[in-house]
Order: C-alpha cells, then sequence, then structure tokens
C-alpha cells in the first residue's frame, strides 16, 4: 500500500434543495470554511500532464493528488491517492520529473524552488460541509464564479476503492439534479477561462475531458 490515502469522488451539480435532501437523508452539517488554493506545476506542464497535482491549501499544507495505480477511472467520478507527508509528496515529484531528491528538499517548498515550480493558479473557495456515514457532501462556491459540490469517500487501500465507489454513486444519484452528466471540477473552469493554453494541453494529454457545455454561473 502507497503512502497517503485514496479519494473516491463524485462532483455533482447542486440546486436549492440540496441542502434539504441531505437534511432528510440524515446527514449532519460538519461546518463552513473557506481556504485559498495555490497549485504548482512546471513551466512546461509535466506534473499537471501526468495528471499530478500538487497545492498549498492556505491553513491546511501541501499536498499532492496523483492517479492510483492499478484502480481504472471509473465514469462519474474519480479515483485519487492524496500525499500529504513532505517525504511522499517530494519523492513522487522527483520520481516523475525524473530528478534525483537533493538533501535541501525534505520539506515541500525547498523542493518547489529547486525544481523550479511556478504558480499557475490561485483561488479561494467557500464551503459548506456535511457528514452520512463514511461520506462527506462539500458544496463549493470558487471565487472566479463556479459552484460544485462533490460526496466523497476516503479509504485507506485499493481493494475498499469499488463499495465506496458504489455509496459514493449511490448518494450523489439521491442528490444530483444533473442526471448522468458528468460534472467539471473548479480546476477545469479555472483552466478554460483563466489559462486556455494550459486547459488545452491538459485536453490533447487526455487529463482533463472536454466540457460539455457551458455552465451555469452562480
Ligand atoms: C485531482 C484534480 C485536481 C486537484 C483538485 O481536485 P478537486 O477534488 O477537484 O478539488 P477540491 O478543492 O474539491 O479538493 P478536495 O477539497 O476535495 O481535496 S484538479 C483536476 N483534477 C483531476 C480531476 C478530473 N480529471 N476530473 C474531475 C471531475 N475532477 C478532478
Amino acid at each position: 500500500m502507497p503512502s497517503g490515502s485514496i479519494e473516491v469522488e463524485s462532483k455533482f451539480e447542486a440546486g436549492p434543495d440540496t441542502e434539504a435532501r441531505l437534511a432528510a437523508l440524515g446527514a449532519a452539517p460538519a461546518g463552513s470554511s473557506s481556504f485559498r488554493d495555490l497549485y504548482y506545476d512546471t513551466p512546461d506542464l509535466r506534473l499537471t500532464r501526468a495528471d499530478h497535482w500538487l497545492r498549498l491549501r492556505q491553513g491546511a499544507g501541501w499536498e499532492l493528488k496523483c492517479p492510483p495505480v492499478l484502480v481504472p477511472p471509473p465514469a462519474m467520478a474519480t479515483t485519487y491517492q492524496e500525499l500529504t507527508s513532505p517525504r511522499a509528496i517530494v519523492g513522487r515529484l522527483c520520481g516523475v520529473l525524473g530528478v534525483a531528491p537533493v538533501p535541501g528538499w525534505d520539506q515541500v517548498p525547498g523542493a518547489v524552488a529547486g525544481l523550479g515550480l511556478q504558480e499557475f493558479a490561485s483561488f479561494v473557495t467557500q464551503r459548506r460541509s456535511y457528514r452520512l456515514g463514511g461520506l462527506r457532501v462539500d458544496l463549493d462556491q470558487a471565487d472566479f464564479g463556479y459552484a460544485v459540490a462533490e460526496v466523497e469517500a476516503l479509504v485507506g487501500a485499493q481493494e475498499d476503492v469499488p463499495v465506496a465507489l458504489e455509496e459514493v454513486l449511490q448518494l450523489r444519484r439521491a442528490l444530483g439534479r444533473d442526471g448522468a452528466t458528468r460534472v467539471p471540477g473548479k480546476m477545469s473552469i479555472y483552466l478554460q477561462r483563466h489559462r486556455p493554453r494550459h486547459y488545452q494541453e491538459l485536453l490533447l494529454a487526455g487529463v482533463l475531458r472536454p466540457l460539455v457545455a457551458e455552465p451555469q454561473q452562480h
């Protein structure tokens, strides 16, 4: 088992009745938060073209989301391994970029500077969260005018992914008003609007999928 947990999640479009539906299902409010995410990549986009997402979430710390091996991406959901320990993050960054770690890189900022990583996205999310059993539901509003919700489960091992996936999709079906439409994440919309060349590169690399329709403004 590689270090870090595996996040199984599915995004959906929330509606005016989503929170009432959550309450009716027995979900418990789990608080509100506001945070800025800063995302980093090499100037030639080698991390995100390899589907690796390094971010500094202000108030929470560094995190690297990477595609887990052996788990094919399911329809309507994503699975990513989440690394939060500096050693695991730096090790994975060096592996993807084909660089030997340097002694001063035991903390992420040293590696970010040494590897020449640059910020490519920065935005604030206002989030309201709910818990239902082992699932979490986040209702997000990003400061660039896009709202999206997600159902998420965190599991510790790949063999736990299929059951978590079924639970996530079941709750999504109960809450989403978008049917079987794949709903884009904040980053897809951010890049399309603010970094169109980066967005095109990721479409070409097959990391992001084309948007089906222009999402609603909120
Ligand atoms: C994995 C990923 C990105 C990193 C951000 O992931 P996301 O879960 O969208 O952000 P957020 O703020 O909800 O993080 P959380 O608080 O849940 O940890 S940016 C793009 N990806 C890949 C990706 C993808 N290919 N398709 C979809 C629908 N989402 C993400």
